[in-house]
């Protein structure tokens, strides 16, 4: 019996030491040998960069890590570090003139040498396109994540301050090693208990934790906090007493949090309480909070994600609100755009917000959690969306004025620079959920800090870090791993794209279903439901066509884009196919590019979203030799679930967008498998999303 307990045991012990849960990240540094590291500057922070490099580098050569002021270094702006060595037997020089620099430096290296790139002559300069590269989490005080499928909160708000978990400094690690440097740990839609007293002692905590990694710590607030907290009879922006109490707030923040970022505001928005309700403006408000913050060199972020149900088009209305504020906001303002102009859809085009807004800073804000992607069902490499976003050219001041040069500083002279993530991240054991969808955060923070990095560049970078490792599968040899990370790079490359074809492709968008983001219900009608709400508002399929006119016909959202995009997007002939429902309300039977009537590429571009998830599980089934068992059978296991429903949107929009065109499916495509009155009747059971569909749609 004894012997059994024990052989029970080891086999416990050694499985969890060979478990491959993804707990790791992209960190699963292998163990060096007690390296030489030097440094001159001696901090929390170098401390840390000290410890990773002596743990983790295994080069033959001493790596010193050298605090300067030199004038190249001071130049290259904070966070800049330079990595140098003349030849592979010199040591190795990590310079930085900010104790951050050091540790990207030193979280730089170690990525090198994942790379296979730490050898020989060295001669690196990194400096970071964006000053704040920051983490929205959209977290509840009762630890449920809005719009998260990863599990709970991490922060353990009813054991903090007490208990510390270990995750929180794992987090802030992770961030540390793509140069994340602020994270705002609470939901947008914000409760004002989050400035009492009591949270704030909580938050302190996470703020020390953090601060050596370099990360500062921003909080969301609910505009109506000094009504709701602090017992005043209004939360009037313009009210002297309103503003004392900001004031007094912010003061007891910095008394706990000396180096505290600042707020990040979602005002006058689905619900949420703002200046309009005082009948004053959103600059009024932002400028209160922000001389409130600015003695302690604080910022405001305030949201732009404002639309109201009415007549004007959804898609109109952050612009139109805006844009007459342009130049009225403080200097420590900064506007955050979500990167469409309607809502973290899988394709929409740029806001027009970039570059339209020449005074007052703009800073793009990504969604990271795949709301609209298929949660963390469905794999959805984010990077090329990201980018397709900041390489657009807006025009505003002529060919070549990207979303990311109109937002980093290169072509307005903007004191703020920042770039925001709402984050994927939750108690999951690995983090996100779905383990390639560690990918998206890893991608995020690497844009951030660097968006001319190609997407391929990036999934390559974190293949190699996040499977890298071959002491877990002692058949994995480095030729397998080479193909094994080819093939992984290039489903990666394509998944986004994939689903925006099995999901809403040619512009179409928000064909959700109610009630959650995740199943087609394009049909859907909830009586006396705001109307900006409903799909049919979005696609407005009728016997003639489908898709939203936005041009000068329509709502003449086209016109808010710069010269020529304006006239381009606004012609039916010019506009760009992948965005022509957007802008367009176009004939069933209209010719497209290649010859196909819309109809017909509707659907054939719906099956060759079907088609990708296919090719994603055989080409991973073709892996199983290559990584651990564990991340092979449950990225195996995601793939099911996403070609499942792959087949499920298929079938949902194009049965129903059928009724209107009347026209038949071409017959060289995927017959459907559904009918559309038994999909019209089923409700997904979103508490239970993984296996619903099993459950619900098939098995009854
Ligand atoms: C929408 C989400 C909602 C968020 C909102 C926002 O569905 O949960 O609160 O965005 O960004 O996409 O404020």
């Amino acid at each position: 019996m004894k012997k059994l307990v024990f052989i029970l045991l080891l086999f416990v012990f050694t499985g969890t030491l060979l478990a491959e849960d993804g707990s790791q990240l992209w960190l699963r540094l292998s163990g060096g040998k007690n390296a030489d590291v030097s440094c001159n500057l001696n901090n929390a922070t170098t401390e840390i960069a000290i410890k990773e490099l002596k743990e983790h580098w295994y080069g033959n050569t001493p790596v010193q890590l050298v605090f300067s002021k030199a004038k190249e270094l001071t130049r290259l702006g904070e966070g800049s570090f330079v990595i140098r060595r003349s030849s592979g037997s010199d040591p190795v020089r990590i310079e930085a003139s900010t104790k951050q620099g050091l540790l990207y430096g030193a979280y730089h290296l170690l990525r090198l040498q994942q790379m296979g790139q730490a050898e020989g002559e060295m001669d690196v300069v990194e400096t970071p396109r964006y000053q704040l590269r920051v983490l929205n989490h959209w977290d509840n005080l009762d630890r449920s994540v809005e719009r998260g499928y990863a599990g709970k909160s991490l922060w353990e708000w009813e054991s903090l301050p007490g208990k510390i978990s270990p995750r929180y400094e794992a987090y802030a690690r992770a961030n540390a090693s793509i140069g994340i440097n602020g994270t705002v740990v609470n939901n947008v839609n914000a409760s004002p208990q989050i400035l009492s007293a009591s949270y704030l002692e909580k938050v302190k905590v996470l703020a020390d934790i953090f601060r050596p990694y370099g990360i500062k710590t921003y909080l969301s607030i609910n505009f109506s906090t000094p009504a709701e907290l602090g017992g005043l009879s209004t939360s009037d922006p313009t009210d002297k007493a309103v503003q004392r109490w900001w004031k007094d707030k912010v003061k007891e923040i910095y008394q706990l949090i000396p180096d505290f970022g600042g707020f990040l505001v979602k005002a006058n928005s689905e619900g949420l309480p703002g200046p309009q309700d005082f009948g004053r403006t959103h600059a009024d408000g932002a400028n209160m909070l922000a001389d409130a913050l600015k003695p302690y060199k604080g910022i405001v972020m305030w949201r732009a994600f404002v639309y109201n149900p009415g007549d004007e088009d959804r898609a109109n209305q952050a612009y139109q609100e805006f844009m007459p504020f342009d130049g009225q906001f403080r200097d420590n303002v900064i506007i955050q755009v979500k990167n469409g102009p309607v809502d973290f859809q899988p394709r929409e085009p740029f806001s027009p917000l970039f570059g339209a807004m020449k005074k007052t800073p703009v800073m793009a804000e990504f969604q990271i959690t795949q709301e609209y992607l298929g949660f963390s069902n469905h794999m959805a490499y984010l990077a090329p969306m990201w980018k397709e976003c900041l390489d657009s050219d807006t025009y505003q001041q002529g060919k070549g004025s990207t979303v990311a040069k109109v937002t980093d500083g290169s072509i307005y002279n903007q004191k703020i620079t920042a770039i925001a993530g709402v984050t994927n991240i939750g108690t999951d054991i690995n983090w996100c959920g779905h383990h390639l969808a560690q990918a998206n955060w890893y991608a995020f923070g690497r844009l951030a800090w660097n968006y001319k990095l190609t997407s391929e560049a990036i999934a390559r970078e974190w293949i190699n870090q996040t499977f890298g490792s071959t002491t877990n599968n002692p058949t994995n040899t480095a030729g397998s791993f080479s193909s094994f990370r080819d093939a992984l790079t290039e489903m990666l490359l394509e998944s986004r794209e994939a689903v925006v074809e099995y999901m809403m492709p040619l512009g179409l968008h928000h064909l959700f279903a109610w009630g959650h983001h995740y199943g087609p219900e394009p049909w859907c009608d909830i009586p006396g439901a705001r109307p900006d709400w409903m799909p049919s508002y979005y696609h407005k399929a009728d016997s003639k066509g489908i898709g939203f006119d936005r041009s000068s016909t329509g709502s003449n959202a086209a016109a808010q884009y710069h010269s020529p995009l304006s006239e381009e997007f606004g012609n039916l002939s010019t506009c760009p196919e992948n965005l022509i429902l957007w802008f367009h309300h176009v004939p069933w039977d209209y010719k497209m590019k290649n010859g196909k009537t819309l109809w017909e590429e509707l659907c054939y571009t719906y099956d060759r979203g079907v088609q990708k998830a296919r090719s994603f599980q055989k080409i991973w089934d073709q892996q199983e030799k290559t990584i651990d068992t564990e991340r092979f059978l449950e990225i195996q296991n995601k793939l099911k679930i996403q070609m499942r429903d792959a087949v499920w949107w298929k079938d949902a929009c194009l049965l129903y967008f059928q009724e209107f065109s009347g026209m038949p499916i071409p017959v060289d495509i995927e017959r459907p498998v559904h009918n559309l009155d038994v999909m019209k009747k089923f409700r997904l059971d979103i508490g239970n999303h993984e296996n619903a569909l099993e459950k619900d749609l098939f098995m009854k």
